[in-house]
């Protein structure tokens, strides 16, 4: 069954429980509707970076923090094509593009629009990540082909005001509504590490697990703790505890794509097999993430094998069932 009324005090005794209880009901709840040992994978494009004027305090890209990065304008068609490519070529089967905006400006969309025509070209499924959007512009993309769009809530209501200043969490209920209400599917997730409390990150899920629809995609994050950004300093979660926090989303999202997100740079090939043992079925793929590292396609393609895991096949899309510059099969990750 699948629920949209979980309370936090319900979110927070799944939290609660012995760790091999939640892991192996998460298991359980996992196998029963999605197939097992199978992961999506997904490469992310920074198509425009850093220079952005929101102060969000985890991220290496807000104008007000001195990370030492050097911002980028919006990159050129071409371009963007081309790392699509090499994205589907080396196993993916999701291209997301990211940009550091605050909301896109009309001349940015009309340019992101033909990015995402010309990646669907390619057979690949297409996702974006531009920060606010307005109900038209949802509806822009939509109309040009996007399949997801990707807006997280970040923590929970009470510690929001924490982490951003510039913009409220009502503000992103408002674009994730947009998005819905435009046909897409929704990519919602947050991050663990910012020095929140177990209570938030219950009361983050289930936030996420009472919208009228839960996300098709849930990506977990950990803090990716850069240099210059007011949570250089923040102290390390428990590995275990964001190994809880998969599974508890697992448990209150059955249906979900749960992504093992930001942070798998710095987690062993161990902890990253709790985490899909944990209902975990989604990972960005590719040695950079937007501005930060992953790691890279060879380490992954040893992890799959280590693991028996098999790439989760794209599908079938308008542009593959017409062969339109499709290479189905010839992936470097294996495929289920
Ligand atoms: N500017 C747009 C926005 O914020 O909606 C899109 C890009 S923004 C970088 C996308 C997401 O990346 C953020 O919502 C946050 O969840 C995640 N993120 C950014 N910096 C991170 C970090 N240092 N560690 C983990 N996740 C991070
Ligand atoms: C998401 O939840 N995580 C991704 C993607 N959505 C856009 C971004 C992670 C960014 C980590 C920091 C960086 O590389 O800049
Ligand atoms: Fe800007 Fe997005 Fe980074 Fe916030 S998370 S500073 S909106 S790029």
């Amino acid at each position: 069954m699948i629920r949209h009324d979980w309370t936090i005090a319900e979110v927070e005794a799944q939290f609660a429980r012995p760790f091999l209880d939640l892991l192996f009901e998460a298991q359980g709840v996992h196998r029963r509707h999605h197939e097992p040992n199978t992961v999506q994978v997904s490469t992310l494009l920074s198509i425009k970076t850093g220079a952005c004027p929101e102060d969000c305090a985890y991220c290496p890209q807000s104008v007000r923090h001195d990370t030492g990065l050097a911002a980028e304008e919006l990159m050129e068609l071409e371009a963007v094509v081309a790392r699509a490519r090499a994205a589907k070529q080396a196993g993916a089967t999701r291209f997301c593009m990211g940009a550091a905006y605050r909301s896109p400006k009309p001349k940015d969309l009309r340019k992101v629009v033909a990015m995402i025509g010309a990646v669907k070209e390619l057979g690949l499924e297409t996702c974006a990540t531009l920060g606010m959007l307005s109900a038209e512009q949802a509806v822009e993309l939509k109309r040009a082909g996007l399949d997801y769009y990707n807006h997280n809530i970040d923590t929970s209501p009470e510690y929001y005001g924490k982490i951003i200043g510039t913009r409220t969490f009502a503000d992103r209920i408002e674009t994730l509504q947009a998005v819905r209400d435009a046909g897409m599917h929704v990519c919602c997730g947050g991050i663990v590490g910012m020095g929140e409390t177990r209570a938030d990150r219950a009361a983050m899920l289930a936030t996420l697990a009472t919208l009228e629809a839960h996300p098709e995609s849930v990506p977990i994050n950990r803090l990716v703790r850069v240099a210059g950004t007011p949570l250089a300093d923040a102290e390390e979660l428990d590995p275990l505890e964001f190994v809880r926090t998969i599974a508890v989303a697992r448990i209150l999202m059955p249906r979900s794509h749960v992504r093992l997100s930001a942070g798998r740079a710095e987690m062993s090939d161990e902890l990253q097999a709790l985490c899909f043992l944990a209902g975990a079925n989604s990972i960005f793929y590719g040695e950079k993430l937007l501005t930060t590292g992953n790691p890279d396609c060879a380490a992954d393609r040893r992890l799959f094998e280590r693991l028996g895991l098999v790439a989760e096949p794209a599908p079938q899309t308008d542009a593959a069932v017409h062969g339109a510059a499709g290479t189905q099969g010839e992936s470097a990750l294996a495929t289920a």
